[in-house]
């Protein structure tokens, strides 16, 4: 017995010099307010108003709402704040069409482009079609080797394979087909493998790729392509330059340990059309309320924690989050423990990145099955409904899993996917009406509950690995 209370005092010392072990994730999830998270959406929706409905990457709308966030940190003294300008070359998109015999048929923004960069092309050639959905796909990913691409525009039908361990879909790089196009069919979203994905954009032959398409024109496609017909498909894509200046807003608190920072983001704009409330005012008022809930000062982290309002989620590339990570000194990215990233979470699902790729196939940098179980541990003891989230690469969480960038554990919150499960999704409607500010503070509690337990046993959860490149190649991130 005496032993053990010996013990017992001892852990307790050990956790006092952080501060008092009466101070537990309840207390410090108790200050969040449902009142603060209300005032910054409605702050959001406002700015959007006021601002030709949106707060978009390039448009007055963004730099209000960095404005706002900026306002509402300065008042910090136990932070300090700071906004990283950058100016990107972009292009305006002059036009995007696709014709398939003749006929004119909507295409929705690329994605990403095969070497990188965009190009103006203007493309005629047959259309082929490869069934990633049919019977065998899964089981057997080359599938689809005797189909021949050559010289083709391919239309890709895509399916998500829900085998776990193994990658969900492959594109046969190995032709050389001139460009694809792909539509979602029966599916969760691109259920498609990250790796797939970035080897894909590498092949500088192919002129375009991850242009979309809606699925009732897919379909209408491919039966056509099926039944024998010959379809000649023309892509014409034209762009001008324009140079955007932008900037992240960072705040970080004063006390931690510097060599040993948790980073939390959020994208901070719109969509072009779209005030943005659940994409992503949700996000960054989450972590506005998590910044609150810390300046009251009762609440001492073991490692320093920083929050990131990111320019330009994933409609730019994850153009903010990626120019942090480029900019990043060796030392501090070494020092950057994890990332945890929240995108549209106030509706929708307990959506919890798929950490350890048991659901979905493609698994996080190794802790990020932690963070994983972090969340819906949480979740689960609430008795709420949780369910994992695929990586794929659409919010920027990605600049944090890229051999490109930078490789650290990464988790977070994720709602649902686009109008799956949230109607407004990039429209007009995803206004203060579309936001549950109930949902948001529970997810909000999730990520203050997360938050508390990475900052201060980060040890006993997370080991802090120096960035390897090539450690990280090696193993296939
Ligand atoms: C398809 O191509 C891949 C890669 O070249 C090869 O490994 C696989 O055996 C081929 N499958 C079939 C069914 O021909
Ligand atoms: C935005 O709205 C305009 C006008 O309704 C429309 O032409 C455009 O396609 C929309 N853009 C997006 C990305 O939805
Ligand atoms: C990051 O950007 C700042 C400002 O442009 C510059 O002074 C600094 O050298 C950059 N750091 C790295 C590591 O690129
Ligand atoms: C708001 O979210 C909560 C928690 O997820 C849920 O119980 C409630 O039904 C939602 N309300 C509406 C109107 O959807
Ligand atoms: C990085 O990883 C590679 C491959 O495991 C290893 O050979 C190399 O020594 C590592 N570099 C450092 C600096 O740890
Ligand atoms: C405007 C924007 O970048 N929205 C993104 C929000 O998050 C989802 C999922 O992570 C992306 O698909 C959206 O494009």
């Amino acid at each position: 017995m005496k032993v053990s209370h010996s013990t017992a005092i001892l852990l307790c010392a050990a956790v006092a010099s952080a501060h008092p072990a009466s101070f537990t994730s309840e207390k410090f999830q108790s200050l969040i307010s449902q009142k603060s998270l209300l005032s910054d959406l409605k702050a959001f929706d406002q700015i959007a108003s006021n601002n030709n409905g949106n707060r978009a990457f390039g448009e007055p709308g963004y730099v209000a709402s960095v404005n706002h966030v900026k306002s509402r940190l300065d008042k910090s003294s136990r932070f300090k704040s700071w906004t990283q300008k950058f100016e990107t070359a972009s292009s305006n998109i002059e036009h995007l069409r696709l014709t398939v015999n003749g006929k004119s048929y909507n295409l929705k923004m690329p994605l990403g482009w095969a070497g990188g960069e965009a190009r103006d092309l203007d493309i005629t050639a047959p259309l082929a079609v490869l069934d990633w959905g049919s019977p065998g796909t899964c089981e057997h990913p080359y599938y689809n080797n005797n189909t021949d691409t050559t010289g083709k525009i391919v239309l890709n039908r895509w399916v998500n394979c829900h085998n776990p361990g193994k990658h969900s879909s492959y594109v046969d790089m190995s032709s050389s087909s001139l460009g694809y196009i792909f539509y979602e069919d029966n599916y969760e979203p691109l259920g498609v493998s990250k790796r797939s994905l970035s080897n894909m954009v590498k092949r500088e032959e192919h002129p375009f790729s991850f242009i979309y398409m809606s699925r009732a024109d897919g379909i209408e496609l491919t039966s056509r392509l099926h039944a024998g017909e010959e379809l000649i498909a023309r892509f014409q894509y034209k762009t001008s330059p324009v140079k955007i200046e932008s900037q992240n807003v960072i705040t970080e608190t004063k006390a931690g340990d510097p060599n040993k920072v948790i980073l939390l983001g959020a994208h901070l704009d719109s969509g072009v059309n779209s005030s943005g409330i659940n994409d992503n005012a949700s996000g960054a008022a989450l972590l506005l309320a998590l910044f609150d809930a810390i300046n009251q000062g009762k609440f001492k982290p073991k490692n320093k924690i920083r929050f990131a309002w990111w320019a330009g989620g994933q409609e730019y590339l994850n153009l903010g989050s990626s120019h942090y990570v480029l900019n990043l000194s060796k030392k501090e990215a070494d020092n950057i423990l994890l990332y945890l990233n929240f995108d549209m979470v106030s509706r929708g699902h307990f959506g919890v990145y798929d950490g350890d790729g048991s659901r979905y196939g493609y698994y996080g940098y190794p802790g990020s099955e932690i963070i994983e179980k972090l969340f819906e541990d949480y979740f689960t003891s609430m008795g709420l409904p949780v369910r994992p989230v695929h990586w794929h690469g659409d919010s920027d969480y990605s600049s944090f899993m890229s051999p490109d960038l930078l490789i650290k554990p990464v988790g977070g919150l994720h709602g649902g996917d686009g109008l799956l499960d949230d109607a407004c999704w990039q429209q007009t409607c995803d206004n203060l009406a579309n936001a549950n500010v109930t949902h948001l503070e529970i997810n909000t509690k999730a990520a203050a509950h997360a938050l508390y337990v990475l900052s201060q046993t980060y040890k006993e959860v997370i080991p802090l690995v120096p960035y390897n490149h090539t450690a990280a190649q090696m193993a296939g991130f």
